[in-house]
């Protein structure tokens, strides 16, 4: 069984109930089971300004799911739940993304593990870090370290 660590993350219709959604849709994945999942946070948008704050949580699944079906399947969730993507780092109403599987580093074009992103988002590292704060990211470093080494804050309050 793969250790998996998804982000989650929604600003448009109702993002909380976006959450609880996608995660009900995680628990239905096959060879896949949700292990925990950390509280919701709530955060301004990293990008543009002009859209609605987010809010965004952490789950960690064990899958016997390769990261190519992973990916796929956490895709036909996001397009279950209608996913609007209009502009480069813009609102969205569900956002599933792969963050670390097991140790593994991946690099395609589609597919980037661990999430690049990490070391920028505060709402990642801290949802991250309240439900695994052992965590290494490969190549990267100790979630606690990388948290010293934040250089921008998103986050304001926790939802749930
Ligand atoms: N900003 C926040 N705060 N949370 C997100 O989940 C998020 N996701 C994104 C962009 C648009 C980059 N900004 C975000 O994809």
């Amino acid at each position: 069984m793969a250790q998996v660590f998804i982000g989650l993350g929604s600003n448009l219709s109702d993002p909380v109930r976006q959450l609880k959604r996608a995660i009900e849709h995680l628990k239905l994945l096959e060879k896949t089971s949700v292990v925990t999942c950390s509280s919701f946070y709530c955060s301004k948008p990293q990008g543009p300004q002009d859209q609605p704050d987010f809010v965004n949580a952490v789950c960690l699944l064990e899958t016997l799911l390769s990261p190519e079906c992973l990916l796929l399947a956490l895709q036909e969730i996001e397009r279950t739940q209608g996913r609007i993507k209009q502009r480069h780092w813009g609102e969205r109403l569900i956002d599933l993304d792969i963050l670390l599987f097991d140790d593994c580093v991946i690099s395609l074009p589609h597919l980037t593990i661990p999430h690049s992103e990490i070391p920028h988002r505060d709402f990642v590292l801290i949802p991250l870090s309240e439900i695994a704060p052992d965590t290494v990211v490969p190549s990267m470093g100790t979630v606690t370290s990388l948290i010293a080494q934040l250089d921008n804050s998103y986050l304001y309050s926790i939802q749930s």
